[in-house]
């Protein structure tokens, strides 16, 4: 088959297809049909390719960690990963909050919020967030996907392992087909991603028609152009640096991120994000160190919705925020973004600690849940992209880009 006829008939256009036809039927049928049919196609789905993530991560990373050999070369991908993921999220807060600014998606709006309510998120201690890293059970931790405390068991549970030596070496190679395994079952799983992409969209376009969108237009547009500005400034330029096309990027990622518009779950596409950074040359060991690590707490989507919908529920409120508290908003949105978890909703649930940091009435959040949904389409599928660019970019810093071959008995 020519590669241009492939194209059309490839995976990803196949998605595509299914979420046009997803708009389109969900435009037409009611939505207790969609609720009753549709939804759980979709919801099938979702389950599919979470079924794979913590067996994924944990063999992944245990193989990776261990792969990497030794304690200094570990601290250096740690260290440039996190930096990665802090600057691109404070830079993204920042970019919200100056768009939000300059387009005031909140003036003028007179939608009533009596009887709105919504309860503040707890802000959890730091002491106490970094302490809860380190499992007491890593059975338990596998079980719950608490993802934080799988990666901390899996990463020094694989050091451990590359101490030993060849004495450990059918351990190494054991995770490893481990994760050649669970990445073949994703393969096999995104045979049905177009018709999971089509049940989530169809069931989401009856949830949420104009009639629901429209009030509210304005906010979804501003955080649709902060975000689109965002990649062009801080993404599209770094692809570049690193000497891939943003042709090929956009390609790349294009599965991965259509999975985060349609699921609103960064859990849901870490298997295919994970699998396409390696196919764009991230190093394996790298590639599972960032993007389980990035699904969990870099979040560069939401950072710049938690920014936008600051200064929306400001407006709405007739808030004037001064400089400090535009700062606070930073602070406080980086921190958010870092604990929101990578499933749909959460983080409507964070903005909730930077309205009460600035003393914005939490009524706004219950005005924005309504139209959440969309809002957390656009921020998800992008805090996936920065996920896998981090691999890109942290592999290249190490002088590892495009070195690895693909293991061919991962594909179908
Ligand atoms: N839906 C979350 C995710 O999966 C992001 C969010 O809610 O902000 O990344």
């Amino acid at each position: 088959m020519s590669a241009k006829k492939s194209f059309w008939v490839g995976l990803p256009m196949q998605m595509m297809y299914g979420l046009v036809l997803g708009v389109i039927v969900g435009s037409i049928v009611s939505s207790e049909f969609a609720t009753t049919y549709l939804q759980p196609l979709g919801q099938l789905f979702i389950r599919l390719i979470r079924m794979v993530v913590v067996p994924l991560v944990v063999a992944t990373l245990i193989a990776g960690s261990a792969g990497l050999g030794n304690a200094s070369k570990i601290g250096s991908i740690a260290v440039k990963t996190i930096l990665f993921f802090a600057v691109t999220t404070a830079i993204a807060v920042t970019i919200g909050l100056v768009v939000a600014n300059v387009m005031t998606p909140g003036v003028g709006l007179t939608i009533s919020v009596e009887g709105l309510k919504a309860k503040a998120a707890a802000a959890p201690a730091l002491s106490q967030v970094l302490l809860e890293i380190v499992p007491i059970n890593p059975i338990e931790a596998f079980a719950k996907g608490n993802m934080l405390q799988v990666i901390f068991f899996s990463i020094f549970f694989g050091f451990c392992v590359s101490l030993m030596g060849d004495s450990a070496k059918m351990l190494t190679d054991f995770f490893q087909k481990v994760g050649d395994v669970m990445i073949r079952m994703t393969n096999y799983i995104m045979l049905y991603a177009p018709i999971g992409v089509f049940g989530l969209i169809a069931y989401t376009v009856t949830r949420h028609g104009l009639a629901v969108l429209l009030p509210l237009g304005k906010l979804i547009l501003t955080a649709f152009v902060a975000t689109a500005i965002f990649v062009a400034v801080t993404y599209l330029p770094l692809v570049k640096v690193i000497g891939l096309k943003i042709s090929t990027f956009l390609k790349g990622a294009f599965e991965p991120w259509l999975i985060g518009f349609t699921t609103c779950s960064s859990a849901a596409a870490l298997a295919v994000n994970l699998e396409s950074a390696r196919k764009m040359g991230a190093s394996r060991a790298i590639a599972s160190f960032a993007i389980p690590l990035g699904n969990t707490i870099n979040m560069n989507g939401t950072s710049i919705y938690m920014g936008v919908t600051a200064v929306f529920a400001a407006e709405v409120f007739g808030i004037d925020l001064t400089l400090t508290q535009q700062f606070e908003i930073v602070l406080m949105g980086v921190l958010a973004a870092v604990g929101t978890a990578g499933v749909p909703g959460a983080g409507l649930i964070m903005t909730t600690l930077v309205f009460t940091e600035v003393g914005i009435p939490l009524e706004a959040v219950a005005l924005i849940a309504g139209i959440d949904r969309i809002l957390d389409m656009i921020r998800t599928s992008v805090n996936i992209l920065g996920d896998n660019l981090t691999a890109l970019v942290v592999s290249k810093s190490e002088g590892v880009l495009g070195k690895e071959k693909m293991d061919e008995d991962t594909q179908i």
